[in-house]
């Protein structure tokens, strides 16, 4: 067993206790005691082979004989035997944001709750509302989050199901006969979450392609298990979370794979765009071929098949039937941006706020990326809760990134800001210090449960402010377990157009706060977009990839992003902005 593994154990004990009502100090130490086993250094067999675990600080007594247990065996009885007296529906509860096991404790004591449904109906009857610790305003969040877990269902991040799907896809590969193989559906089209794995393989012998991947040790399930299509549920550890997901994989003869996999990515609307395109032509389009009864379009690869209609390639991202067949018959497609395209970052934090690395470790870190710039983005004063700077340390980070850019070649490091917009939308320094910065982030951090008119007021007070360069965050959302704060983002842009600002495409995966199509809106707009990985740890950095393809399913070339420019450019770019 992984480290990983043995701390989700330990994870969920601590969970299903809570559950059970168990006290605090009890359910909080196997909480910890999973934090100690993922930040353990060395192999924890080794450490428990040589029974070290007992001086490792956080782990107790009770959980170092569990631990030997799963380690050793691989099984916990314990945990089996806990699964079974917590009532599944209590689990299924807790993915409901803002109702923790404590409450779903209470739920099931006072009024005999154990699934979302009767929730969802005690809810409505107002009487959740009724009970000690609720309220009103409880039960409405309560009800607003059973509807949000009814619209995302059991999607998962990008982040996290790519990692599975490489993995997947590269054992395919691997196996014998297998001619081609890539991953298809919206995993290939990169959108921000994916409810499953789609992978098309092409063989002259499909079954034994088909009975490898039903045998491969990521999968926990199979759901079926025929020549042309499989499917099986699969697991893999990806930073330390398990993701769980369907996987299906179809084998076809090789001289079909490119229909098999256009079909397959989809998405679904520019299918049926295509499809209609191939019958104006008097040919029938499917998973199956391009041509008539008696005349087949023979094609090798993916562009065969658009060339055929007359189109240009159309990349898998820009597949969503906004526009892109029309753009590929007329040869307007634009260049999509590509990872190695960018040169620098701009929103970044480091010790001096909630960061976990130094300005140094982060430049350098920023540099082994490639890049020519690392733009600090420290908080500013009034977020205390992720330590924002007072003046006076932001002028001894000044300072120091003096130093350092005397000290350091190949990276420079920029003097930016993520100045909080505040309630009235004015920012949290006073403008001698805002000018002081190379440039300036505006983010909203507070107060998300504004009324939506208040909030685009707020923002767009602040896009006028001259100071300000780019607007952060533009939704707050955190995909999947919390919506963003309401405004109106289509006014946003339009006063950020006004006032010649940038927009941030923030690049954290969970985040990914504006979504492709409000990207291609403000493309529209003349506004330059910046990728930016709001990174709080070195590793972080590397997550602007995920700003990237963001940026491509909006249509992005590498002019209309900011950050492609070189440091040079980009100074003069922000000197300009400032004024004299
Ligand atoms: P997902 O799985 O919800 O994240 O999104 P997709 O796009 O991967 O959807 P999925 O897995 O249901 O299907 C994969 C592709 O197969 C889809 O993008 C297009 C194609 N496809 C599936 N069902 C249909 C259909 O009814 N009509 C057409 N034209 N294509 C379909
Ligand atoms: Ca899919
Ligand atoms: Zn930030």
């Amino acid at each position: 067993m992984t480290k990983d593994e043995v701390a989700d154990a330990l994870d969920e004990i601590g969970t299903l206790l809570e559950l059970k009502g168990e006290n605090a100090f009890r359910t909080g130490a196997y909480h910890n005691g999973a934090r100690a086993v993922r930040q353990l250094p060395g192999d924890l067999k080794e450490v428990v082979e040589q029974q070290k675990l007992g001086e490792v600080r956080g782990i107790g007594e009770a959980l170092r004989d569990k631990i030997t247990i799963l380690v050793t065996t691989g099984r916990l009885p314990y945990l089996e035997n806990l699964r079974r007296e917590v009532p599944v529906g209590q689990i299924e509860m807790m993915r409901i944001p803002g109702l923790g096991a404590k409450k779903i404790k209470a739920l099931h004591d006072t009024l005999g709750i154990d699934t979302v449904e009767t929730l969802k109906a005690a809810c409505e009857r107002g009487e959740v509302a009724k009970q000690k610790g609720f309220g009103e305003k409880t039960q409405q969040k309560i009800l607003e989050g059973i509807q949000f877990l009814g619209q995302v269902g059991n999607r998962v991040r990008l982040d996290l199901a790519l990692p599975l799907g490489l993995a997947l896809l590269d054992r395919v590969r691997g196996f014998p006969g297998v001619i081609r193989a890539e991953l298809g559906g919206s995993l290939r089209r990169r959108r921000e979450t994916a409810k499953d794995i789609d992978i098309v393989a092409s063989s002259a012998d499909p079954q034994p392609v088909m009975d490898a991947f039903v045998k491969l040790p990521e999968v926990i399930q199979v759901v079926g298990h025929g020549a042309a299509k499989s499917s099986v549920v699969a697991a893999m550890h990806v930073d330390g979370e398990k993701v769980i997901l369907n996987a299906d994989l179809r084998v076809v003869a090789d001289d079909l794979f490119p229909f098999a996999l256009h079909y397959f990515t989809g998405s679904r609307d520019h299918n049926i765009r295509m499809r209609q395109r191939a019958i104006d032509r008097g040919w029938l389009l499917s998973e199956y071929g391009l041509g008539t009864d008696g005349t087949r379009v023979p094609c090798q690869t993916e562009a065969d098949i658009f060339a055929a209609l007359g189109l240009a390639y159309v990349p898998p991202e820009l597949r969503e039937d906004t526009g892109e067949i029309e753009a590929a018959a007329a040869k307007a497609l634009p260049t999509l941006v590509e990872a190695g395209d960018v040169r620098g970052v701009f929103h970044n934090h480091t010790t001096y706020s909630d960061g976990n690395a130094t300005l140094e470790e982060m430049a350098l870190a920023a540099k082994a990326l490639g890049f020519e710039y690392f733009g600090v983005g420290d908080h500013s004063q009034s977020l205390t809760v992720a330590r924002g700077m007072s003046p006076a340390v932001v002028r001894k980070q000044w300072a120091e990134i003096d130093a350092l850019n005397k000290k350091l070649s190949g990276v420079r490091i920029l003097k930016g800001v993520e100045c909080d917009i505040l309630a009235d939308g004015s920012l949290d320094y006073d403008d001698d210090l805002l000018a002081g910065f190379d440039y300036v982030v505006g983010s909203v951090h507070s107060l998300f449960g504004m009324p939506e008119a208040e909030m685009t007021a707020r923002v767009c007070t602040a896009l006028a402010h001259p100071r300000l360069t780019m607007l952060g965050h533009s939704t707050g959302r955190l995909l999947l377990r919390r919506e963003g704060y309401k405004i109106d983002l289509d006014a946003v842009l339009k006063a950020a157009a006004r006032h010649g600002k940038m927009i941030e495409i923030n690049a954290q995966p969970m985040r990914l706060d504006l979504d492709w199509v409000h990207v291609k809106r403000a493309k529209a707009l003349g506004i330059p977009l910046v990728i930016n990985p709001d990174a709080h740890s070195p590793g972080e950095l590397g997550l602007y990839r995920f700003g990237v393809d963001v940026a491509r399913r909006g249509w992005l070339t590498r002019d209309d992003v900011f950050n492609t420019r070189g440091l040079a450019d980009v100074m003069k770019e922000l000197g300009r902005r400032k004024g004299p």
